[in-house]
């Protein structure tokens, strides 16, 4: 009667060996997440699209405008969801000249800024006297 005995010493040690190896993997899969979301916050954003627009949402911190880089698609309409966090930088209105927006940013409220870029370049957002800003890169 070893044999019985044995294979279930042998199950036993899978079943330990398994447990390790599925943490392992959980964990490196949220070490991936974890390392998307550091590109999304220090890279180029895209944000999420809803219903074809493409929406970004953009938070004014004391490191500015939050993404300041953000990819956008000609003929896409874009919303930003801007939420001014911060009363310690002068960024209280957000201002693209080139869409004709310029929006207050009231402290702790979400504003919808909407444009659609027409032509490929760079669109740039900024604050009232243009130094604090962020780029939306359109291929
Ligand atoms: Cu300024």
């Amino acid at each position: 009667m070893t044999t019985p005995r044995l294979i279930a010493a042998v199950a036993a040690a899978l079943a330990l060996g398994a447990s390790p190896a599925l943490a392992q993997h959980a964990g490196h899969g949220m070490h991936a997440d974890a390392q998307a979301s550091a590109a999304a916050a220090h890279g180029i954003a895209e944000g999420r699209l809803e219903n074809g627009v493409r929406v970004v949402e953009v938070a004014v911190t004391e490191d500015g405008f939050v993404p300041s880089k953000v990819k956008a698609n000609k003929g896409e309409k874009v919303r930003f969801l801007v939420t001014r966090k911060t009363d310690s930088t002068c960024a209280k209105e957000i201002v693209i000249a080139d869409q004709g927006v310029n929006q207050p940013l009231p402290l702790g409220k979400t504003v919808a800024v909407e444009f659609t870029p027409t032509r490929s370049g760079e669109i740039r957002y900024a604050c009232g006297m243009n130094h604090v800003a962020g780029v939306v890169f359109v291929p």
